[in-house]
């Protein structure tokens, strides 16, 4: 087979990346190791910048966004049992975010790829790529025993942390940074009516909690766990118990709970790998950089990734201009690192460490109460969660 741009991973990241460029005229072909189903299956990330929901539409594929997305204003900083509202909309002259799953993106997204006719291949098996520094790499997979080899100009690497992609870059050119947590996230969905119209993050001596949505009748809620803990080890009374031991109890009182239909534990890492381009082959999202969740920003700067990087192909193809794929790289990773630093910062804000001390709980609270005390401060953090521009 031959394409213009061969695409390894079929998540968001992925599959906008085709979305846009077909759009655009530009051929793609997309090679997913899992199942669609299984794909869908994963439950993730839950708020999106604007700049996310514009990208969306840029590729047509926003319209249930839109419609079943919930506008979020602002969010609450649960501390020493009391409420402080972040007014995201009123400290950034007017930006918001939008509450809606990573399941409906890319269900939203496999949709319009059904609609373009567009080439995703399920169950591509050891998928390799191969002559990235020359002009004509190429992709093998194997599909049913069958043994299969697409040529294309281009390889884009969307195939998350556990991919092959970066891994196919050069042990001595890529330089990796890594930071992982003391702690990880124990994740559970429940079909009932959020706790509050507005996000909930919650800085508790027992640790950190949060209570999401995914429309007003699910709730995504989220409690601290060990790094090493088990989701075996929750039922969900032990989840439900815990979860209302850390919030304030105006919400602790009036939560709804009900039996999970999911439940998981995510690890929390920061990790960046550099360049994100090695000759034709470039990394976007997952594939490049992780954060820990507690600042949103894991799907998000993957949206910024594909936003350069669709552009530069474009100018490619279109414009014979090759400036774009040339600075993609630094460009990319000049916002993936703001999203970094503020994924690191909240994620010590709100967490509580093992082994931290009476000085480092002390720089905490006065940390917290600086921030509620601050325009300044609160303006600083509602521009990192609205989204940094492109
Ligand atoms: P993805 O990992 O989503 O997709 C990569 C795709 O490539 C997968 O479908 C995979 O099957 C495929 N693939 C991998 N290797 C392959 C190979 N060799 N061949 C073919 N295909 C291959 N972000 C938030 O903002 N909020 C959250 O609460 C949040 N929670 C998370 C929980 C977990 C457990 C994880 C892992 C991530 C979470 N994230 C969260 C971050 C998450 O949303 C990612 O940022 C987002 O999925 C990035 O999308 P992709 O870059 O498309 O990578
Ligand atoms: C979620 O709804 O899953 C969610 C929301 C905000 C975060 C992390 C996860 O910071």
């Amino acid at each position: 087979m031959r394409t213009q741009v061969g695409i390894i991973g079929a998540g968001p990241s992925g599959l906008l990346m085709s979305q846009l460029l077909h759009r655009q005229g530009i051929e793609t072909v997309v090679l997913e190791r899992h199942s669609r189903d299984y794909v869908l299956a994963r439950v993730r990330a839950g708020v999106l910048e604007h700049g996310f929901a514009d990208l969306m539409r840029e590729a047509q594929v926003a319209e249930r966004m839109d419609a079943e997305g919930l506008i979020h204003d602002g969010f609450d900083i649960a501390y020493e049992g009391r409420r402080h509202r972040i007014d995201l909309k009123g400290l950034t002259g007017g930006n918001t975010v939008i509450v809606y799953g990573q399941t409906e993106v890319t269900k939203d997204l496999y949709d319009a790829r059904d609609r373009m006719d567009g080439i995703v291949i399920h169950g591509a098996e050891d998928v390799q790529p191969h002559d990235i520094g020359t002009e004509m790499p190429f992709l093998t997979y194997s599909l049913n025993g069958e043994e299969h080899r697409v040529d294309c100009d281009y390889i884009v690497g969307c195939d998350g942390f556990h991919g092959v992609s970066r891994k196919s870059i050069p042990r001595d050119t890529l330089r990796e940074f890594e930071k992982v947590y003391p702690m990880g996230w124990l994740g559970v969905l429940s079909p009932t009516p959020p706790v509050s119209d507005e996000l909930i993050y919650v800085n508790h001596e027992r640790g950190f909690a949060l209570c999401s949505m995914r429309s007003p009748e699910l709730s995504r809620y989220y409690v601290q766990c060990s790094a090493d803990d088990r989701v075996e080890h929750w039922s969900d009374e032990m989840f439900w118990e815990e979860l209302k031991r850390r919030l304030p109890d105006d919400a602790a009182s009036t939560i709804v709970t009900a039996a999970s239909t999911e439940k998981t534990i995510a690890p929390l890492r920061s990790y960046v790998a550099e360049p994100m381009r090695h000759g034709n082959l470039f990394l976007a999202g997952d594939a490049a950089h992780i954060v820990p969740p507690t600042g949103a920003k894991g799907l998000n700067s993957a949206a910024s990734d594909i936003f350069y990087l669709y552009h530069a192909m474009v100018d490619h193809y279109r414009k014979h201009d090759d400036s774009g794929l040339e600075s993609y790289s630094e460009r990319a990773l000049a916002r993936v690192w703001k999203a970094e630093r503020f994924s690191w910062w909240m994620t010590r804000l709100l967490h509580h460490f093992p082994g931290e001390d009476d000085f480092d709980r002390r720089i905490q609270k006065i940390e917290l109460d600086y921030l509620f005390s601050s325009d300044a401060a609160m303006k600083s953090l509602a521009e990192n969660y609205v989204g940094l521009p492109y």
